[in-house]
């Protein structure tokens, strides 16, 4: 019974990761390979840890996400994504969220000279595209995981985070995700509680030109994204605002980076999501469970 489970749930994965490929190298994507170590990985505005190697006289930090290398890649080619894994060491406390891994995988992309808008409606497009298929492909497996599944309809709404907020209280994200119909965007997100490379919005200072779509249903944040600071000056003001250390970010300050945006969605909580599971430790065969030890 549970092999069965699991085997959907695998199969499930698969069906999304294929769909979410298709669907991009549709429209002119290429597909990198990951970048496991670095240097210089995101700071990240939360709790999170991050886990380090040294090596040949040298720290290298596991990813925790491939932001700067993205921001590099599209000097290249102008529309990128990879499934990146990436290492987030979460407080042993949010075993229980049923939305985090310490190891987990994000599917990230960049769009060369791509806005905020262009961001929103290709995240629809995707989680479109990636329900419409598992709905029509998964058939058996929905029927094992006892999920109902509804495709979303595009445009979803969009709500600032100001006002989101106001609305509902500190606790906003987990309201709307629970009330909301169908998926919906926070956007404009205050300077104060994002990483410094979410571009600030020239007419609005202090509200950045991001978003978070999240899922109905309870399922909580699906992906995060917006377009980017793009000029060494201003990198080094947000930098500097944020209270860390612009030496650190030295190669990103080095020169003018092309105009970009772009998001990552968290392949876990995507499957999560399409087969209505309690927790995403069901998504992964050998799951890494903030505070949990593993044999394997
Ligand atoms: N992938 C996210 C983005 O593109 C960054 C993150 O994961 N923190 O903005």
């Amino acid at each position: 019974m549970v092999d069965e489970r699991n085997a959907a749930i695998l199969r499930m994965t698969d069906v999304a990761l294929n769909a979410a490929r298709e669907l991009l190298h549709r429209e002119g994507f290429v597909e990198l390979l990951p970048v496991i170590l670095a240097p210089v990985t995101d700071p990240l505005r939360h709790t999170t840890g991050r886990a380090t190697i040294g090596a040949y006289d040298q720290e290298w930090y596991l990813t925790t996400s491939m932001i700067f290398h993205k921001q590099a890649a599209i000097e290249v080619l102008d529309k990128i994504f990879c499934l990146s894994p990436n290492i987030r060491l979460e407080p042993a406390a949010w075993e229980g969220t049923g939305r985090h891994l310490f190891e987990f995988v994000q599917l990230d992309l960049e769009v060369r000279d791509a806005t905020r808008d262009d961001m929103l409606a290709l995240g629809e497009r995707l989680l479109i595209h990636i329900v419409e298929r598992v709905r029509r492909t998964c058939f058996r497996e929905l029927e094992t995981l006892g999920r109902e599944l509804t495709v979303p309809r595009a445009p979803f709404p969009r709500i600032p985070y100001r006002d989101a907020e106001a609305r509902y209280g500190a606790g906003f994200e987990e309201h709307l995700s629970r009330e909301a119909e169908g998926p919906i965007w926070i956007v404009d997100f205050p300077a104060e509680v994002r990483e410094f490379y979410d571009r600030e919005d020239p007419s609005r200072p202090g509200v950045l030109l991001d978003m978070d779509l999240l899922y109905p249903e309870g399922y909580g944040e699906a992906l995060s994204g917006g377009e980017r600071e793009h000029e060494p000056g201003r990198i080094r003001d947000r930098i500097r605002r944020q209270g860390l250390d612009p030496a650190v970010y030295g190669s990103l300050l080095a020169a003018a980076r092309p105009p970009s945006a772009g998001f990552g969605i968290g392949i876990e909580r995507l499957v999560r999501f399409l087969g209505g599971l309690p927790h995403v430790r069901e998504v992964r065969l050998f799951p890494r469970v903030p505070g949990e030890r593993a044999e394997m």
